[in-house]
């Protein structure tokens, strides 16, 4: 049992999805399993809304699923220490505002701060993990690592989590997503990138494959590669199938079915972080388009990656770097090839996921392991 009550986390949308898709999957977690009042301090709620459709976008102040949700509109604004939490989080460094830190300096005790870090295999995290950073007005800011070993935060898991994939029963979800018994029948790969990705290659492949493959892409990624298989505008319900391929758009789910999407295909394109780790959790082979950054940074992340989890999957790691635009031997387009290498990894992709979950779930999950540590600083 946690000696806190109150938390607070700070969330500002930098793009996309991943951002509120961690702070949310953050928030709900740790008033459900860890029975914390949490304010979640969001700066887009249309963001937010796309992976929660409960959220108002005109609220300032609303509770959904438990959380209270505050529209985070600029950084000025006074604060009391009595609005203080117990726990105060600035997810990716995010700035506070003046007022709020004033109020927490005027606190006895402090408020336990963190700084909760994007996610990494690089090996330096470890070293960094749990730092105090000192701040103005004799206060403490901790850095907190997510990570895939036990020198880290782990990664975020909610504890009902695996028991709702076992039960699982993909084909009522699959036909309600509008897939035909033959669409169903087929290898199932779900596909979120990045619009740099090189779908239309990928497309290609699958087309002139021996196995009929049925691709399911949210609305709105790989647009320009997805209308021109499907020859339309791309929106949700668009469908289309070309020798053995068949793409179909999804709408973009709600979270929780996200989820559901991972654990009904075989395999999964996945991106950023937050779906990159949710891959990891329906334990099932996936590819990951990792978030450029500047000077190909990401290359040497993804490579990172890549040596903990696929030492002994060539063919899976190949493919992952030529995905990301960093092949290992140079720049070559045979696609076909690097396809029908992990086609015929498939067996020993399955099995290292599901090796690869183990490991990670014997690590914590998140949220408990940053509730042990505030606790022991207190
Ligand atoms: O959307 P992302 O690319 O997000 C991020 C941000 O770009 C962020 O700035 C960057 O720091 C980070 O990547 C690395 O990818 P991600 O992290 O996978 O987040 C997507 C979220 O969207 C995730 O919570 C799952 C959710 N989602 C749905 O809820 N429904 C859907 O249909 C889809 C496709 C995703």
């Amino acid at each position: 049992m946690t000696p806190f009550r109150r938390l607070d986390l700070f969330c500002r949308v930098v793009d996309n999805y991943g951002d509120i898709g961690i702070c949310w999957r953050l928030a709900k977690q740790l008033v459900r399993e860890h029975g914390l009042a949490v304010t979640l301090f969001v700066d887009d709620l249309a963001s937010f809304q796309r992976i929660c459709p409960a959220v108002n976008v005109a609220a300032e102040r609303q509770q959904v699923e438990g959380v209270t949700v505050r529209h985070w509109r600029d950084q000025d604004g006074v604060y009391t220490p009595a609005e203080v939490a117990d726990i105060v989080i600035e997810f990716f460094a995010v700035d506070l505002p003046p007022g709020y830190i004033d109020a927490m300096a005027q606190c006895a005790p402090r408020p336990v701060w963190f700084n909760l870090e994007g996610l990494t295999a690089e090996e330096w995290v470890e070293g960094c993990h749990r730092l105090p950073s000192m701040q103005p007005r004799a206060m403490t800011k901790y850095f907190f690592f997510p990570g895939f070993t036990d020198k880290t935060g782990g990664l975020l898991r909610e504890a009902e989590l695996e028991r709702q994939r076992l039960q699982f029963e993909p084909a009522a979800f699959l036909s309600q997503l509008g897939l035909t018994p033959a669409e169903q029948a087929a290898t199932r790969v779900s596909l979120f990138c990045y619009p740099h990705a090189p779908v239309s290659a990928l497309f290609d492949v699958w087309q002139n494959g021996a196995r009929p493959l049925t691709c399911l892409v949210p609305e709105g990624v790989a647009a320009d590669a997805v209308r021109a298989f499907t020859g339309g505008g791309g929106g949700a319900g668009s469908v289309a199938t070309r020798g053995a391929l068949t793409v179909r758009v999804l709408p973009f789910v709600p979270q929780p079915d996200y989820d559901k999407l991972l654990w009904a295909c075989d395999l999964n394109f996945v991106r950023g972080e937050d779906s990159f780790v949710r891959a990891q959790w329906a334990g099932k082979p996936f590819i990951w388009h990792i978030y450029p950054q500047d000077e190909n940074l990401h290359h040497k992340k993804l490579r990172a990656f890549l040596r903990r989890y696929a030492a002994d999957l060539p063919a899976l790691a190949d493919f992952s770097l030529r995905w990301n635009g960093a092949p290992a031997h140079g720049e070559d387009d045979n696609w076909a090839a690097s396809w029908a290498a992990v086609a015929a990894e498939a067996g020993a992709a399955t099995a290292r996921a599901a090796a690869w979950q183990r490991e990670m779930l014997s690590h914590g999950d998140l949220a408990s392991n940053m509730l042990s540590f505030a606790a022991s600083l207190r």
